[in-house]
């Protein structure tokens, strides 16, 4: 079986739509054809300012909301990335490898650290991109499931992956990005010209699977279309229209040309007023499911030990490999 692994950081209270259509849902179906890694990223986390009793239960919230949307620990190795060492070994020799200007053109650093002020950027939040390739090639992963944002970022994977390999012998398995076209990039509600995202969208251009779902459905219903009447797919002229209809079909699992059909004779307001309701019945059990995994904070700390112990069988070995190819003595 070929190997997925990919990772989302537990910065928020709550997973939004953007997360869980851009690739979640991938995740949990790969989870039937691949052999698959997937992890709550914390170390990432705090490349940021964050406060450490609000990163812990967000740890554990997380990893409840991955359960909850169907990532199964029987099929997956669902783990917490600090609790598994090998991830920030492997990113200090992947930092070695990487040049200081190719790190500087990330474009999510640029504009992360533009907003907070290059002063106050860490220099974590400059080698993040290198902490995810590190946790991407530790475990020899074919296939990586993220949303467009993270294309830039799986390219310097790649390339350090297959630079290592030309300085010091095939290491790495070279990784693809898995990105579904359709859902690649979710729009914010409010201004569908940038990405629904926990940092830039305002609180109603956002929707957060564990909100309240009666504001969820307030904002789907508050949605910005535009001055005109026809529901049909136009990213270009009716991006929010288009945006809803990429939603609807998504959590629908219906073709967008058979929604266009549907809603030909029907206004915008009934589109958002169906998707209203399909979004309610979407999160409605998934916030119980979550619920219940957030009760019981032991048994998902002992899901999340036994996910890094699995996890370490395969990232020890790959270290190992690395820690031999650049010269390290045996033992380290
Ligand atoms: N709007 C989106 N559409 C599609 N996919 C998205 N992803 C994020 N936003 C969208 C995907 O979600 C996964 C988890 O990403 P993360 O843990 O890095 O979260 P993020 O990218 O930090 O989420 P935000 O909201 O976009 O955060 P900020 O505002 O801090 O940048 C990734 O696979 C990502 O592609």
């Amino acid at each position: 079986k070929l190997r997925v692994l990919s990772g989302i950081q537990p910065t928020a209270d709550s997973f939004h739509l953007g997360n869980y259509l851009g690739a979640l849902r991938q995740w949990v179906r790969l989870q039937d054809t691949h052999e698959t890694f997937y992890c709550v990223v914390d170390l990432h986390a705090i490349t940021v300012e964050h406060d450490p009793k609000l990163l812990r239960e967000r740890t554990r919230r997380s990893a409840a909301q991955l359960l909850a949307l169907g990532v199964d620990p029987d099929r997956s190795t669902l783990f917490v990335q600090s609790q598994v060492p090998e991830h920030a070994q492997l990113s200090w020799v992947l930092e070695c490898q990487t040049g200081f200007g190719e790190a500087g053109r990330m474009t999510q650093f640029k504009d992360k650290a533009a907003k907070q002020g290059t002063d106050r950027a860490s220099v974590g939040l400059f080698t993040y991109p290198v902490l995810q390739a590190a946790d991407i090639l530790l475990y020899q992963a074919n296939a990586v499931p993220v949303g467009e944002d993270q294309r830039q970022h799986l390219e310097l994977t790649r390339d350090l992956a297959q630079r290592f390999n030309n300085r010091y012998g095939r290491t790495f398995t070279v990784p693809e990005p898995h990105i579904v076209k359709d859902t690649a990039k979710i729009y914010d509600l409010q201004d569908p010209a940038i990405k629904m995202s926990k940092s830039a969208s305002a609180v109603n251009g956002i929707v957060e699977l564990l909100d309240d779902p009666k504001r969820s459905a307030k904002k789907i219903r508050s949605a910005v279309t535009d001055t005109g009447r026809e529901i049909v797919f136009d990213a270009e002229n009716k991006a929010g229209v288009s945006n809803l209809l990429t939603i609807y079909a998504a959590l629908t699992d219906r073709a967008i040309a058979d929604l266009e059909n549907a809603y030909a004779d029907k206004g915008y307001g009934d589109l958002k007023k169906d998707l209203a309701e399909i979004l309610v019945e979407f999160v409605t059990p998934f916030q119980e499911r979550v619920r219940s995994y957030v009760d019981d904070p032991a048994e998902l700390d002992k899901v999340l030990a036994r996910g890094a112990e699995r996890a370490r069988e395969v990232s020890s070995a790959t270290l190992a490999s690395v820690y031999d190819a650049v010269g390290f003595l045996p033992g380290a």
